[in-house]
């Protein structure tokens, strides 16, 4: 896919490149970034077609909220059996983001609530600006998460706290959030992009196999049994080392060209 047609390519997204990190916003304001099938479709399409140039993303949305989840409108047209063939559609949209090419970093802002949560989840670094609240209110709207929620969320939170979200429709501020690890940085009004795009740059600057072996092997070893875990481990190591984008960093760090460990990298 050409780097110069594909920010052109959405109506519901809209595309920024700034050299190896796209900007990816949710662009559907009015409807403060409901997902329908349209938007989906086009967050699948985008992640499946991200061109080789780009090496992470940052996920954003317009206006005063990140996204109010499922499009609530088009809901009731839809039998059992659609019902599913559409979770699964956000299964695989949100699959692409989880399971892509390349490291996603999510800016969260207003409302990260049902579907919203179930998207920004998919991401491997979320931002939360102190506007940020986090709610599953599917509980009260006699449904339940389709968009990957229920496997994902809990990985980040634990099942007891995504229960009582559900169950009692509790909402987490900014600051419960980060304590709880939906958000990993916590930043200032207006200041998530800015964030996000430092954040995406570094991790542009990284090896392209060390970034797919965090993505693919890190949650997969990290689900296996530790003698399984620590064998495949092993292979992702060796198969790392072997690249020459490997050799070539630790031989300019040991010639002193490379950077030193440094505690501003902290935040
Ligand atoms: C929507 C949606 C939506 C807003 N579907 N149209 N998600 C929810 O249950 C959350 C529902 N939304 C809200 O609680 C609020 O809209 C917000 C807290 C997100 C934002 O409040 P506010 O005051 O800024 O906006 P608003 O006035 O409520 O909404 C502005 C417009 O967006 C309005 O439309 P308008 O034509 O009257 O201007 C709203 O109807 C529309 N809008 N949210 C459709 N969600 C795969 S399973 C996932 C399951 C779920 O995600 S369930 C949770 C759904």
């Amino acid at each position: 896919s050409s780097i110069s047609d594909f920010p052109h390519r959405f109506d519901l997204l809209q595309i920024q490149v700034d050299g190896p990190v796209a900007h990816v916003r949710l662009n559907r304001p009015a409807k403060r970034n409901a997902i329908n099938d349209d938007l989906i479709a086009q967050l699948h399409t985008c992640f499946v077609n991200l061109p080789q140039e780009i090496c992470a993303v940052v996920l954003s949305g317009a206006g005063e909220h990140f996204c109010a989840g499922l499009d609530l409108s088009e809901l009731s047209d839809r039998s059992v059996a659609e019902g599913i063939v559409h979770s699964r559609m956000w299964h695989a949209a949100f699959d692409q983001i989880q399971f892509g090419r390349v490291p996603v970093i999510a800016v969260l802002h207003g409302a990260v609530v049902g579907g919203g949560l179930e998207l920004a989840s998919s991401a491997h670094i979320r931002v939360a600006e102190d506007s940020t609240y986090y709610a599953l209110p599917e509980g009260q709207r006699g449904l339940f998460v389709g968009g990957g929620g229920s496997a994902r969320v809990p990985r980040l939170i634990g099942v007891a706290r995504m229960m009582d979200m559900m169950l009692t429709g509790r909402v987490l501020d900014a600051d419960e959030g980060q304590q709880t690890g939906l958000s990993q940085y916590r930043v200032g009004g207006g200041q998530g992009v800015a964030k996000a795009m430092e954040l995406a740059h570094r991790i542009a600057g990284n090896a392209p196999l060390s970034n797919y072996a965090v993505l693919h092997a890190l949650p997969r070893i990290a689900e296996m049994s530790q003698p399984e875990g620590l064998f495949v481990e092993s292979l992702m190591a060796a198969i790392a080392q072997g690249d020459p984008a490997a050799k070539e960093r630790m031989r300019a760090f040991l010639e002193g060209k490379a950077g030193k460990v440094t505690k501003s990298q902290q935040s």
